[in-house]
């Protein structure tokens, strides 16, 4: 979407303003999300309760024959203490990670679902602000996972323990058909917190329960292949840039969590539409940091250990691919301590100021959240990096219709840079631009 459209960290209106947002949901169907992202203060508004699914479908999707309907629901995981009124306890300072003591899922505490025997479709969402989940279920029965957080994987993957970090999702069918009625199954989780941390550390075992009852369900096989992403190749990268995940001293609270050791207002990325880019995220600390980008979504390329020698990062390990249930589309990504994380990224479609940050909300509140810069090339209406005979039509067409500002064809039509689109000045410098190859 749009940066207008993007709950921009620094957009405020008071109580009783309003603002519309403009989704256009032109993009591949996917388990989506959305919550507060006020800057400095977003993991207080997203503990007291500002967080939602948002569920993009298409035609596609529905062709294949998955759960649907009562047969595919939402699960959004969260953790939270209770003060003894039922109020939520959390720390009035910052702290570097909130850890609840307690489970709820869609805002309740542990609950149970009474399912009937057959299949159902659950868009699992870590909606925690930092702890991350080791789902599992309490029989040892497998699943499968059907999508992650930027649609559906290639094909079904069995799996009898999921890793979702803070933001991320996954599409998981879970099978009840063949267990007898009355059969109680609880959805556990074994991940430790802080993540990874130590065996056992932090754990709080229980999500929620399914009680499986008399009726049938949904029992059509699952559709063997689902939809296959395309994809990116680093070959098409025209830049890797690095980002070192760690904790740096800091006047205010002592120390905060730093991507290169610089803060919100320092811009020093702008990626040009239609350009594909490798980000690095070289995690120099003990725990593990998901870290997500607007605007794009991206692929994982792969994963290293490294060791540091003064201060230099020195790989040593294998370059690992990504978890087979990472395959797919991602905007979140868990990168590991001590290692190099590479995604890789096209940018197209809107110019203007997106976030890129570590999705544990304390993290992200205190600094461990930056900003991007998306930049078009001028006359480079179709985002192809070129400008040619083939950018005419779009051109021409955002000339007339006066475009829409913050997209990728009002950018490249705005020749001069001047927010406005006119006859004279833009149409010569297009001209210029194509025929004497004298762009700006
Ligand atoms: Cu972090």
């Amino acid at each position: 979407m749009a940066a207008a459209d993007d709950g921009y960290p620094e957009d405020a209106f008071p109580p009783g303003g309003e603002l519309t947002y403009l989704y256009p949901n032109d993009q591949l169907p996917a388990t989506l999300w959305y919550h507060d992202h006020a800057l400095g203060i977003t993991r207080l508004n997203v503990i007291m309760g500002l967080a939602g699914f948002y569920l993009i479908g298409d035609d596609t999707e529905t062709a294949l024959g998955l759960p649907a309907g009562a047969n595919d629901i939402g699960l959004a995981i969260q953790d939270r203490t209770f003060n003894a009124d039922g109020s939520f306890s959390y720390p009035a300072m910052w702290m570097e990670h909130f850890f609840g003591n307690t489970i709820l899922v869609n805002g309740r505490v542990w609950p149970y679902l009474n399912v009937n025997r057959g299949k159902y479709r659950f868009r699992m969402l870590n909606g925690s602000t930092s702890r991350t989940y080791t789902l599992s279920l309490s029989n040892g029965a497998a699943f499968h996972q059907i999508g992650s957080d930027g649609g559906l994987l290639a094909a079904p993957l069995a799996m009898t323990q999921l890793t979702i970090a803070p933001a991320e999702r996954a599409d998981v069918v879970i099978d009840f058909e063949s267990y007898a009625p009355g059969t109680q199954i609880v959805l556990t989780n074994s991940a430790p917190a802080p993540f990874p941390g130590s065996p056992g550390a932090g754990v709080v075992p229980n999500v929620m329960k399914f009680i499986v009852g008399a009726s049938t369900g949904h029992i059509a096989p699952l559709p063997p292949t689902l939809r296959s992403p395309v994809a990116l190749q680093e070959s098409e990268s025209v830049l890797e840039r690095p980002f070192e995940l760690r904790k740096l001293p800091e006047a205010c609270s002592g120390t905060a969590w730093f991507i290169n050791g610089m803060h919100w207002d320092d811009i020093t990325e702008f990626p040009v539409l239609g350009t594909t880019e490798v980000w690095s995220f070289i995690n120099r600390s003990g725990m593990m940091h998901p870290m997500h980008m607007h605007l794009v979504m991206f692929q994982i390329l792969d994963r290293q250990a490294f060791v540091m020698q003064g201060e230099t990062v020195v790989p040593t390990g294998p370059i690992l691919p990504p978890d087979p249930n990472e395959a797919g589309w991602k905007d979140t990504v868990r990168c590991n301590p001590f290692e190099i994380t590479r995604v890789i990224a096209r940018f197209t479609d809107f110019t203007g100021l997106f976030a890129y940050h570590c999705h544990i909300l304390e993290h992200e509140d205190h600094e461990m959240m930056r900003q991007f810069r998306a930049v078009c090339r001028k006359g480079d209406t179709n985002q192809d990096t070129r400008v040619d005979a083939a950018d005419i039509p779009l051109f021409v067409d955002t000339l007339l219709t006066s475009g829409s500002p913050g997209t990728a064809a009002f950018c490249a039509t705005d020749m001069d840079d001047d927010a406005i689109l006119e006859s004279d000045q833009d149409v010569a410098a297009f001209v210029d631009c194509l025929v004497n190859a004298a762009c700006p």
